[in-house]
């Protein structure tokens, strides 16, 4: 974006009024109840409305919940009946303990790995919140995957370290190998000639237990906060559909893909979950990250996770068949479906007050709505009666954007290219340094801060972020403190 289109939206910024928030929410209440299905205009009208959800504390619709300390993401929804909050507890147990080498006195607890990246599920997404890359200083399982594949089979697993790169191993086998991250430092200029400094990586696996890697393509990343994803699970797929724009043929630069995910019966489903959207429900997720994040064998994943060519793997006791039942498996997916929203914390000090809503302008303004969308909301088909029918406001879109060259990592992740990657939603963000005690961000945890994950936009997030760098420093520190009071 030229600078002279920037003066001109900072103009209509400054003309522009602010709905109150309760009006607001209430005229689209009414919208929504009049119509189930949204229609493709009123879609497109939303996501250009600038008006939009200028202020929504209630970041998860009445599912909300009002919590700044460090527990903040660990909260069940509130109104559960008591068979869903003793549902939630027998979860957050299996999501927190540790998990054991078979055979172990801990019935029910063992056949972890024996490959493995952490062993626990809390472990990667420590108080529910966001995980940590595996640096030096904060060693091996605490939030990281690595998935693999050969540079001639894009997308395949390696014929013989498998899909994933488990750097742990139970006694008695080899971890596949050690993850080494190399910082790489650049700088990018501001218009009022500041600078940033970004951090990126070079990644390497050293100590390779099973002989040579070879050309191998690679994808690290985080495990993200867990928290109201009932909500995400339940929006229909036909409004994901109608916000996708594949060929921008409103061409604005910004060309949302649903991720189709493959069926065993040929057909697809609407990819929601984990950074390329490849999982369709927290089901499949939780089966997924039992089998590859922690080698237990489940209802969807019968053979454990190493190949046959890991003779000592090969060797290792089982912890059952399956080593995690149907019944755990739904504990697991109801605890993650249910684990609350926090609240937006909003400030009181007019000053403060003022420059959050400055904010909400400029992320309007430089277009940032147009893929965090602010607004969705869920049918009637949730199990969990109270995420049935919320309006809620997670800023995404739940869509596969190419971000660029620098964000890539040129592997394929079913129908998602090594450029694509989902929309996060921003819920929480504000938080992660409390609950966590960092601020490492997006999918691989490159970025140290808000405004690293920005700058690193590049693709169909280019024209925001370019716009962000010619923002006065006023106008970013706002953005910034909206950010996070998220
Ligand atoms: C070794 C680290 C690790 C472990 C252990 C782990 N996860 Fe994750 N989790 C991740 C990563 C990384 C992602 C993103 C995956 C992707 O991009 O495909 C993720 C994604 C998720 C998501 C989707 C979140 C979203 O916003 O889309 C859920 C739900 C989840 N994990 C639940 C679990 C549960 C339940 C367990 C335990 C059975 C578990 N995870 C164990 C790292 C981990
Ligand atoms: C074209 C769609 C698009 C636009 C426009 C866009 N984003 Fe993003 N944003 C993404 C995607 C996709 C990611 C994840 C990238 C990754 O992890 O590699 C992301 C990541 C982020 C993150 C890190 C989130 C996390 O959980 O780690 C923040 C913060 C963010 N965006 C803020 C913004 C702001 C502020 C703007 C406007 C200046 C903006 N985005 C514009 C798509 C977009
Ligand atoms: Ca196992
Ligand atoms: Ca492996
Ligand atoms: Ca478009």
């Amino acid at each position: 974006m030229s600078s002279a289109s920037l003066v001109c939206i900072a103009g209509v910024l400054v003309t522009q009024t602010l709905t109150p928030q309760h009006e607001e929410v209430v005229a689209k209440k009414e919208v929504v109840a009049k119509k189930e299905v949204v229609s493709k205009k009123e879609v497109v009208a939303k996501k250009a409305a600038p008006a939009q959800a200028m202020h929504a504390p209630n970041l998860g619709g009445q599912t909300s919940v009002a919590a700044d300390g460090g527990h903040a993401f660990s909260l069940p929804v509130p109104g559960l009946s008591r068979e869903d909050r003793r549902a939630f507890s027998v979860g957050n147990s299996f999501f927190r303990d540790n998990w054991v080498a078979a055979p172990a006195s801990a019935e029910g607890r063992d056949g972890l790995g024996p490959h493995f990246s952490a062993n626990s599920c809390s472990a990667c997404h420590q108080e529910d919140g966001r995980g940590l890359p595996p640096l030096a200083e904060v060693g091996v399982g605490r939030g990281s995957v690595l998935f693999v594949s050969p540079t001639s089979a894009d997308g395949a697993p390696h014929p013989v370290y498998g899909a994933q790169l488990q750097d742990q191993a139970i006694e008695g086998v080899r971890p596949e190998g050690r993850i080494e991250l190399q910082s790489q430092r650049s700088f990018v200029a501001f218009i009022d000639g500041s600078r940033a400094e970004l951090e990126r990586w070079d990644l390497r696996v050293q100590d390779a237990a099973y002989g040579p890697l070879g050309e191998v393509r690679m994808s690290l990343r985080v495990g993200p906060q867990v928290i109201g994803l009932g909500l995400l699970e339940h929006v229909p797929d036909a409004v994901i559909r109608e916000l996708a724009d594949p060929s921008d043929r409103d061409g604005d630069g910004i060309s949302g893909r649903v991720h189709e995910v493959g069926r065993a019966d040929g057909r697809t489903s609407v990819g929601r979950f984990g950074w390329k959207a490849s999982q369709p429900t927290l089901d499949a997720q939780v089966m997924a990250a039992l089998h590859g994040d922690m080698g237990l064998t489940n209802p969807t994943h019968r053979a454990e996770n190493h190949t046959s060519s890991q003779s000592d793997a090969v060797q290792a006791a089982s912890g059952g068949d399956p080593e995690v039942d149907a019944h755990k498996v739904a504990r697991l997916a109801h605890y993650c479906r249910v684990l609350a929203v926090p609240m937006q914390r909003v400030p009181t000090n007019s000053d403060d007050l003022a420059r959050i809503q400055r904010g909400v302008q400029i992320f309007q303004a430089i277009d940032c709505a147009k893929c965090h969308v602010t607004t969705l909301k869920t049918d009637g088909s949730s199990p969990i009666e109270q995420l049935r029918n919320v309006e809620f406001h997670p800023f995404t879109d739940l869509l596969l954007h190419d971000m660029g060259e620098d964000l890539a990592d040129d592997r394929r992740d079913g129908d998602a290219t090594g450029r694509e990657w989902r929309t996060p939603p921003l819920w929480g963000i504000g938080l992660i340094e409390t609950v966590n005690g960092h601020t490492r961000l997006l999918h691989d945890g490159r970025a140290r801060s808000i405004e690293e994950a920005i700058l690193w936009h590049g693709g169909e997030g280019q024209r925001s972020r370019d716009a962000y760098l010619a923002l006065p420093k006023a106008d970013r520190d706002a953005l910034l403190a909206y950010l996070k009071s998220l």
